[in-house]
């Protein structure tokens, strides 16, 4: 998959009729220049891959259970995402992190599962309104970045989504600056880390959609975006594809 990424995370939204728009989105962007990553829930997330079978765009699972499989009701295992079509799978997204009280070494865990089961670990981080107003939101996402990290991280294996908790679903968006300024950080921190730390695709997300996705893909070391609500449909998807 190209470096450059636009992924659209459902969250909890989505049923059989949703197929249409994933349609819709295939036939707006045959030949794409850039990845699409579609994660339906994963009710969806077989019928949303054999829909785009043979096709450019991608699907993911949403989240995985650390463990490959056993008695964990509810849960699903990277293994069972890879095996539905995923290729990619978010891990650690503030809404899990939040409502699941995941920490770092709980997503760090699940990003080593996915990549045992040959799924790249999209990885999400991003710092509290009150964190931000701190100052410590550096220090917090280069924190989350170095406990989220598994051993065996790659540029191949692993995407890191920067998504600013203050910004999701809220409407706000970071602006370009503080987008730039938490994009170097976690680049530098990236290459600290990794051989490949210069080719990791770095995401943004927070209130992506047309209107702003020019502005926002214009930031030095943003490769993409990880879009909540304007992924849901292919007339809102799709104009954040094209802008990539
Ligand atoms: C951030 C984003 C997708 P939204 O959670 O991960 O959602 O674009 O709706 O803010």
């Amino acid at each position: 998959m190209p470096k450059k990424l636009a992924a659209g995370n459902w969250k909890m939204n989505g049923l059989t009729a949703g197929l249409d728009e994933v349609r819709a989105l295939q036939a707006a962007h045959p030949e794409p220049s850039v990845g699409i990553l579609i994660c339906p829930p994963a009710t969806l997330l077989s019928a949303v891959a054999g829909a785009l079978g043979g096709t450019a765009i991608a699907a993911g699972g949403q989240d995985c259970h650390a463990e490959a499989n056993g008695a964990h009701t509810g849960d699903i295992s990277a293994s069972m995402l890879a095996d539905a079509g995923a290729s990619h799978v978010i891990v650690g997204h503030s809404e899990r992190r939040g409502e699941h009280g995941e920490s770092d070494e709980d997503v760090a865990a699940k990003a080593a599962a996915a990549h045992g089961a040959g799924l790249t670990a999209i990885i999400c981080l991003g710092e509290s309104q009150a964190q931000r107003e701190a100052g410590e939101h550096l220090a917090v996402i280069t924190a989350q970045l170095a406990g989220s990290l598994p051993g065996g991280a790659t540029a191949a294996n692993t995407i890191i989504a920067y998504e600013p908790i203050w910004a999701i679903g809220t409407g706000l968006t970071a602006g370009p600056e503080e987008i730039a300024e938490a994009h170097t950080a976690l680049r530098e921190a990236l290459e600290a880390r990794l051989q490949d730390g210069a080719e990791v695709t770095l995401l943004y997300g927070g209130s992506v959609k047309g209107a702003n996705a020019a502005e926002i893909f214009a930031v030095p070391n943003v490769d993409g975006a990880l879009v909540g609500g304007a992924s849901l449909t292919s007339a809102d998807f799709s104009p954040i594809i094209s802008a990539l």
